[in-house]
């Protein structure tokens, strides 16, 4: 999951087309395609906010990693992406690039690609030609990011009819509808980047249970998953010798700072990452480095007191063994299973199916 959070803004769930609105109000030039994009989430919400403050007053205190990818946290990400310690993107990448003919073989043509935290769609900008995909349904919480991907996706691939959705993966999803449209074609989600890792256990169940949710027996789940592996190794990728991941951790700060007026010092915080072995998880923490009190005026006022040593917990990125992914996905009703690793084992990619393959 790379869910990315934009400006605040007060609203609930609507359905909008943008080009229909586009059309509407005369900025649809003769010709022009604008892409289609969905709207079922539109940005932060009070709920959103109401959960960040609750999350940062409680003892112990804790956040949702939804809440870093503001367009810095975004940038931050970027830039872990390429860091020597942060395997995780370029073993995929290795892995799809080597397999990608094998695994195509393995998905029906003319389906339905959803790319699930789509970002800027490059990742899916690869595999669409190869498998002949018919649809392209970018679903992500940006839609900075979802509309600039969803145009060069059509620029890339013009026979492929692209569009987007902007959704919170962590709440349920709701593409049945969309997906409907075009029934006689297949879904073949894709989650790479082993965001599912940043959802807790049952919580990655529900959502592979959503997805399964979607499927028909044609239906495929390609999907990339952090491994567990030599605890130095994984302690390092996220806790880089730039500091990159310190920054993109102590972001969070500024969020909240802009969602809630809080009053954090980033200063006064630093940025901790271990791997707890029994919950088989890596933990960001944001420790702070002296007693302080914060304030809070949105969207009710509060206060909070942080003791020197105290810790926010940020973001869990779960490491999983083959079989634990496989049970998982055993589990949501995925009853088949291909899987494609690196030379060292140090990531996965699961190419799940409905029944037995
Ligand atoms: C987006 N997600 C899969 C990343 C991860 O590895 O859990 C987020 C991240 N946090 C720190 N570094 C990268």
């Amino acid at each position: 999951m790379l869910i990315k959070v934009a400006t605040p803004v007060a609203g609930s769930a609507t359905e909008l087309d943008s080009r229909r609105l586009a059309a509407e109000s005369g900025k649809l030039a003769r010709g022009e395609r604008l892409p289609r994009i969905v709207t079922q989430r539109h940005r932060i919400d009070e709920l959103d906010a109401a959960s960040l403050l609750e999350g940062l007053v409680a003892t112990p205190a804790h956040s949702n990693p939804k809440f870093f990818y503001d367009a810095q946290g975004c940038a931050l990400f970027d830039a872990i992406c390429q860091l020597d310690e942060y395997y995780p993107t370029r073993t995929e990448a290795g892995i799809f690039t080597r397999y990608r003919v094998e695994i195509a073989r393995q998905i029906p043509r003319a389906a339905q690609w959803v790319d699930l935290g789509a970002g800027d769609g490059a990742k899916a900008r690869d595999w669409l030609g190869v498998v002949h995909a018919r649809r392209y349904v970018g679903v992500d919480i940006a839609d900075a990011w979802l509309r600039p991907a969803v145009s060069r996706i059509t620029e890339a691939h013009p026979g492929v009819e692209a569009m987007g959705v902007v959704a919170d993966l962590t709440r349920p999803l709701a593409l049945h509808a969309l997906l409907h449209e075009a029934a006689d074609s297949p879904a073949v989600f894709f989650y790479p980047g082993s965001s599912i890792g940043n959802f807790t256990p049952q919580r990655a169940l529900e959502l592979l249970r959503a997805i399964r949710s979607h499927c028909d027996p044609r239906g495929r789940l390609l999907i990339g998953v952090d491994l567990v592996k030599d605890h130095a190794v994984l302690e390092a990728a996220y806790d880089d010798a730039l500091g990159v991941t310190a920054a993109f951790n102590l972001n969070l700060l500024r969020v909240a700072n802009r969602l809630l007026g809080a009053d954090f010092d980033t200063r006064a915080f630093e940025h901790f990452a271990r791997f707890n072995a029994d919950e088989s998880r890596i933990e960001m923490h944001l420790r702070a480095r002296r007693d302080q009190r914060v304030h809070f005026s949105r969207p009710s006022p509060a206060t909070r007191d942080y003791r020197a040593g105290e810790t926010i917990f940020t973001e869990s990125s779960y490491k999983y063994t083959r079989e634990r992914f496989a049970t998982l996905l055993a589990e949501a009703g995925f009853n088949g299973h291909q899987f494609w690793t690196d030379g060292d084992a140090r990531f996965g990619v699961f190419l799940a199916s409905p029944s037995a393959t």
